[in-house]
């Protein structure tokens, strides 16, 4: 059980009693640029931005401030400001695009933005009706940094509840109208108190990096929160695909790495000319991590991958292992702090061995801001996470599908994720996905949708051969179709709906 304070603010939480604790001299942020932010400038910049907040801006505690940029320092240090000025951060992507912030403007209610230059076309382009927006790193007398720079080095934070909203992320909506999470400042600070300090124990001598933006909260944990937390710091890369991450790692240190199971098999093809030696913890999550993913990684560094489970609406990760409780192939055991079963329609929990829906529940729970899809979501008490799941007699929660994504051919249950861990054990295979199309005769056939390797060819026979080698036959897929990339959200998420709605041939 975690007990906060009633009143609490978790900027003032993150930033000064981390100051404070683990020393201001400490290193937080290192930019792309090579440049380092101690905790002690971190503190000035945010209380500098948190004067604009409340001083020029007039933003008042629970007002709805927009954050939108690539991941830099600056942005980083907005997030904080928003934090300790006890307004609510708005967090968005950049690359989302005028429609969709216009949307998410209106269903939070934003009126401020703080937006670096390079994104902000966008923003004006979608037009919100009196949206204040301030822009940062484009100079001039009323760029954010200088009006930053016109205030005190110290801000009294807002004395905020503990359980006062302090952020609205939006769930990236494979599908459907955004929705937007409501966490509290506790919130923030649980999910560094439970996945962070129990799964990863970090140390303030780790170097934290990843791919996931700060928009999403996989990144915003993984590289804001949890550094801060344990006094540690954060490389905090504009870029970060791949191609980027690698020679970061060892240029920078990198001991605790966050990134989704793409990046992790993307870069076992570039590994042997890239120093890795620093990394200590390797953690993947947004998407299912294939077991073949899981063996080649350990295999060629020596590091078993911490994979786990995580949602926007629950902040962060709530299922994973570390260390020797690593089971390739499942997910893990509920994180600390954190329960989970699985259950049936109804909401009964299901023997162990038994798919049905995964349901947890912790410290975090789903929110949704006036949105009737909150009643499905949280049922019984719960949050129905709507993937399939089974729990085995060890308590291991191992991940079958998304709860729709179940394929049933011919009365067969298949579920696409296997037959793409089947697939992916082929060398020829760079990325896959398997769904479910229409068939007048069985109901549904399973479709492969494969992107190859450099220089692989295409032979949908010997892929088929192969998986009926892996797999009993009924779940080879009846077609397999060659892409140059999967369709993906912007925050890395397979789009399988836009498979299934492809034409065939
Ligand atoms: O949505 C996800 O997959 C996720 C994973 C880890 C942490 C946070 C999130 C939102």
């Amino acid at each position: 059980e975690l007990h906060y304070p009633d009143r609490l603010n978790c900027g003032t939480e993150l930033l000064d009693r981390s100051a404070e604790r683990f020393g201001a001299e400490r290193p937080a942020f290192h930019a792309a640029s090579g440049e380092t932010w101690t905790y002690g400038a971190l503190r000035r910049h945010v209380d500098r931005i948190a004067h604009v907040l409340t001083a020029d801006l007039d933003v008042r505690p629970g007002e709805r401030v927009l954050l939108r940029g690539p991941t830099t320092p600056w942005l980083a240090a907005c997030w904080l400001a928003v934090m300790k000025a006890g307004a609510v951060a708005v967090t968005v992507l950049a690359q989302q695009r005028a429609q969709e912030l216009a949307t998410m403007c209106e269903i939070a209610e934003v009126r401020h933005a703080l937006c670096d230059v390079r994104s902000v076309d966008d923003l004006i382009k979608a037009g919100v009706p009196g949206l204040n927006v301030t822009t940062y790193g484009g100079g001039g007398p009323d760029d954010l940094l200088a009006r930053a720079a016109r205030h005190p080095e110290r801000y009294e934070a807002v004395d905020t509840a503990a359980d006062d909203v302090a952020l609205i992320a939006f769930t990236s909506g494979t599908t459907g109208r955004p929705k937007g999470c409501m966490h509290f400042h506790r919130d923030v600070l649980a999910i560094a108190d439970t996945f962070a300090r129990h799964v990863l124990k970090p140390t303030p001598d780790d170097v934290f990096a990843g791919s996931p933006p700060l928009g999403f909260t996989f990144g915003l944990g993984g590289l804001v929160v949890f550094p801060l937390r344990f006094g540690a710091s954060s490389v905090l890369l504009e870029q970060a695909g791949p191609k980027q991450l690698l020679p970061a790692i060892g240029r920078h240190g990198i001991s605790v790495l966050f990134t989704a199971p793409t990046a992790y098999r993307t870069m076992l093809d570039e590994l042997d000319a890239h120093d890795v030696s620093s990394l200590r913890r390797c953690v993947s999550a947004g998407e299912n991590l294939p077991a073949a993913t899981w063996q080649s990684w350990q295999r060629r560094t020596g590091h078993r991958i911490i994979n786990g489970i995580g949602a926007t609406e629950l902040l962060h990760i709530f299922i994973s292992a570390a260390d020797d409780a690593i089971r390739p192939g499942t997910t893990g055991l509920p994180v600390p702090g954190w329960h989970a079963r699985v259950v049936d329609d109804s909401g009964a929990p299901l023997p162990d061995g038994e798919p049905g829906l995964l349901a947890v529940r912790g410290p975090v729970g789903c929110r949704y801001l006036s949105d009737e899809r909150q009643l499905q979501y949280v049922r019984h008490g719960w949050n129905i996470t709507g993937d399939t799941y089974v729990r085995d007699a060890d308590g291991y929660f191992r991940y079958v599908a998304r709860a729709d994504d179940m394929i049933i051919s011919a009365g067969y249950n298949i579920a696409g994720p296997e037959v793409e861990d089947a697939l992916l054990r082929h060398p020829d295979v760079a990325e896959t996905a398997v769904v479910g199309r229409p068939d007048e005769l069985r109901g549904q056939v399973a479709v492969a949708y494969v992107v190859l390797r450099a220089g692989a060819e295409a032979d949908a026979d010997r892929l088929r051969e192969f998986v009926k080698g892996e797999l009993v036959p009924y779940k080879c897929p009846r077609e397999i179709v060659f892409l140059d990339a999967l369709p993906r959200t912007a925050t890395g998420k397979l789009q399988r709906f836009r498979l299934r709605g492809r034409v065939p041939g």
